[in-house]
């Protein structure tokens, strides 16, 4: 394995990066983290709420147990997020996808911060932090809406509860989200993974789908992940300096900018 300091992103990353046609890019709460928003997992810590982890506020279990708490983690998630704005990550990718042939956007993020930054067909893998959904009668109303009833809010068609229209843990997926995600898999030349930790499934398994069937695996994060090891290009920095990198051509030195991010090369090239 070769490290490759100074910022430079390889040579074989910028031709694969302008041959391209199809390309798949899985993101993760780090692409929002210069954005403000808090990260999961990453630097040791996980994230706990009212002394709960968030596995355990975010479950299928607590909003069978308790919907009005988890009404409140996500108003708490709502407001933090009202204010934010995407970052350089957010709107190199949506420039992106009037370069690429086929640019397949997979996010398993719930801010609406790549729509916001312009990224059209987002594939969103755990739902959308601003809509709400009737357990009732599945009917879908916007979080910027909702009048509470005794810390939950209610359905305008139906008038029964509604809840996050976001995949809690134990919950199964959208239909039809991550079999588009791994069918887009299957077919892409070039998988970008940005900013996740990587351990949770079925998202996780994106990249391995797409490096199984034969397309260059580049991960874009500050530390090491689960996935580091599969891929074939690691770079190590953050998402909102080094994306803006790749579509650029190197300065006469034959670098980048960028001081910061070093390239693991995993696999000869
Ligand atoms: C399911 C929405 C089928 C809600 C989220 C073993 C035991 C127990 C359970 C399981 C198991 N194996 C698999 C499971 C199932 C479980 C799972 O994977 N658990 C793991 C954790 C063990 N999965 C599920 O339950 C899924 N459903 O499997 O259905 C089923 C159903 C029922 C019964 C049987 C089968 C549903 C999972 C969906 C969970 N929902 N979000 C909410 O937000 O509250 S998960 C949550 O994690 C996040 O929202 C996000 O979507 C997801 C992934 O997190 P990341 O995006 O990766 O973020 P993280 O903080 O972890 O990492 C940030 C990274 O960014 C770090 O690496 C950091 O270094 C990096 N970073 C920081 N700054 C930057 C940066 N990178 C770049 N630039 C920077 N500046
Ligand atoms: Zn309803």
């Amino acid at each position: 394995m070769r490290t490759i300091r100074e910022g430079l992103v390889s040579e074989e990353l910028q031709r694969r990066f302008h041959e391209a046609h199809s390309v798949l890019i899985l993101t993760g709460a780090g692409v929002s983290a210069e954005s403000g928003v808090p990260t999961f997992r990453g630097g040791g810590d996980s994230t706990v709420w009212r002394g709960m982890p968030f596995e355990i506020i975010s479950s299928a279990g607590m909003l069978q147990r308790d919907l009005p708490a988890v009404w409140e983690w996500f108003n708490y998630r709502r407001g933090k997020l009202e204010a934010l704005k995407p970052n350089p990550a957010h709107e190199a990718i949506a420039r992106w996808q009037d370069v690429f042939k086929e640019l397949s956007l997979v996010t398993q993020n719930i801010d609406g911060l790549h729509q916001m930054a312009g990224s059209r067909n987002v594939i969103e893998l755990h739902g959308n932090v601003w809509r709400a959904r009737c357990l009732d009668c599945g009917a879908r109303s916007n979080a910027r809406d909702l009048r509470f009833d005794r810390g939950v809010p209610l359905c305008f068609d139906c008038g029964g509860a509604l809840r996050p229209d976001v995949v809690l843990f134990g919950e199964m997926l959208p239909t039809g989200a991550f079999e588009l995600a791994a069918v887009k898999a299957e077919s892409c030349e070039l998988c970008l993974v940005v900013g996740t930790s990587a351990v949770v499934y079925p998202a996780a398994s994106i990249p391995e789908i797409a490096r199984a069937a034969g397309a260059f695996l580049v991960e874009v994060n500050p530390e090491r992940t689960p996935l580091s090891d599969l891929c074939d290009e690691v770079l190590t920095g953050r998402a909102g300096e080094i994306l803006p990198l790749l579509c650029q051509q190197p300065n006469r030195e034959g670098g980048h900018d960028a001081s910061y991010a070093s390239i693991e090369r995993m696999r000869p090239c």
